[in-house]
């Protein structure tokens, strides 16, 4: 099926925007977590209007090449290091003329916690008024599965001959620490929870960042259909904590895991990419006690680390 052109904001009113968002005929993978998102944003975005900002990665892909698109709103594709400077040009722009329009910056965890990071940390500094959304299938996916310093420890990438030794990067941290006013954690397993927070974000002012954990069937080496268990197990075992964290202050633990070790070894055992390092919750979950006890203080909420399920 032919595509229509949506460029030149042909696709900027409710009645133009196809449903969903996100067209068939797109090249994603069948799993893929970006998919799923790009399901729940076509109902958070109601009748607003917006742009998307897209750096290399597998949503720059999905797009297609003009005049097709999959995309049904405007969309400019940018190299990775200058994504957030577009967005912000673009926002800049908009307020200018006078327009209400929504920037959305969309971007894989390579443009986001590696190549695009000077200009998503320079356009956060500069409050800018753009939603920038990190879909987080923690590898380079589009260029065949790479090591990302969102690759968690234990799993074994395509250009790692043994699994990676380091802790993945904490990129909520990180931009809290731009005192930006909303950065958050999104479950794509719990939709109520990813379309909250995509409204949130969409109706805020100023630089909002929020991080999907994306199944990525391909790279993970797990079965499509689980995309969705493997990321509510991540988070009932409390190792994709779901938070979210205000004028980088106030933090706010929105899903209460169980802690489950019985659920992180069943999110390890259902993905090869862990196969090879034997990695186990028990190896895993002094980490993530760590970082639980962090998250407790800094929400003012010191409870046990662990909860009895
Ligand atoms: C400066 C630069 N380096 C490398 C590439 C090649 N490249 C294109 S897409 C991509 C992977 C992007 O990974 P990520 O941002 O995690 O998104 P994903 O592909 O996983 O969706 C790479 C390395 C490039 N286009 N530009």
């Amino acid at each position: 099926m032919m595509n229509e052109p949506v460029l030149g904001g042909m696709a900027q009113t409710t009645l133009d925007r196809p449903d969903p968002l996100l067209r068939m005929g797109n090249t994603n993978c069948g799993g893929c977590g970006l998919s799923s998102l790009m399901q729940m944003m076509r109902h958070a975005v109601a009748d607003q209007r917006v742009h998307l900002v897209v750096p290399a990665c597998c949503a720059a892909v999905s797009a297609g090449i003009y005049p097709q698109s999959t995309y049904g709103v405007p969309t400019l594709l940018t190299t990775f290091a200058s994504a957030a400077a577009a967005a912000s040009g673009i926002a800049t722009v908009a307020r200018m003329n006078g327009e209400d329009t929504r920037v959305i910056c969309l971007a894989g965890d390579g443009g986001t916690y590696d190549i695009g990071f000077a200009t998503l940390s320079a356009a956060a500094d500069r409050n800018e008024d753009v939603l920038y959304i990190c879909y987080d299938n923690e590898i380079y996916g589009n260029t065949g599965g790479q090591r990302s310093s969102a690759t968690p420890a234990g799993a074994v990438t395509s250009n790692l001959s043994s699994a990676k030794p380091e802790e993945k990067k904490d990129i909520l941290a990180i931009m809290a620490a731009h005192r930006v006013p909303y950065v958050a954690s999104v479950s794509l397993a719990h939709a109520e929870d990813t379309v909250r927070k995509l409204r949130r974000a969409l109706d805020l002012k100023g630089f909002r960042f929020l991080h999907v954990l994306s199944p990525c069937p391909t790279g993970w080496k797990s079965e499509p259909a689980m995309g969705m268990e493997l990321v509510r197990l991540a988070v009932r075992s409390g190792l994709y904590p779901v938070i979210e964290i205000f004028d980088g202050k106030r933090y706010v633990v929105n899903i209460e895991p169980d802690f489950s070790d019985e659920a992180l070894d069943m999110y390890l055992s259902l993905q090869l990419r862990f196969q090879k390092s034997g990695i186990s919750a028990a190896g895993l979950r002094p980490a993530i006690d760590r970082h639980w006890q962090e998250l407790r203080a800094l929400s003012g909420r010191i409870v046990p680390a662990r909860r009895v399920a």
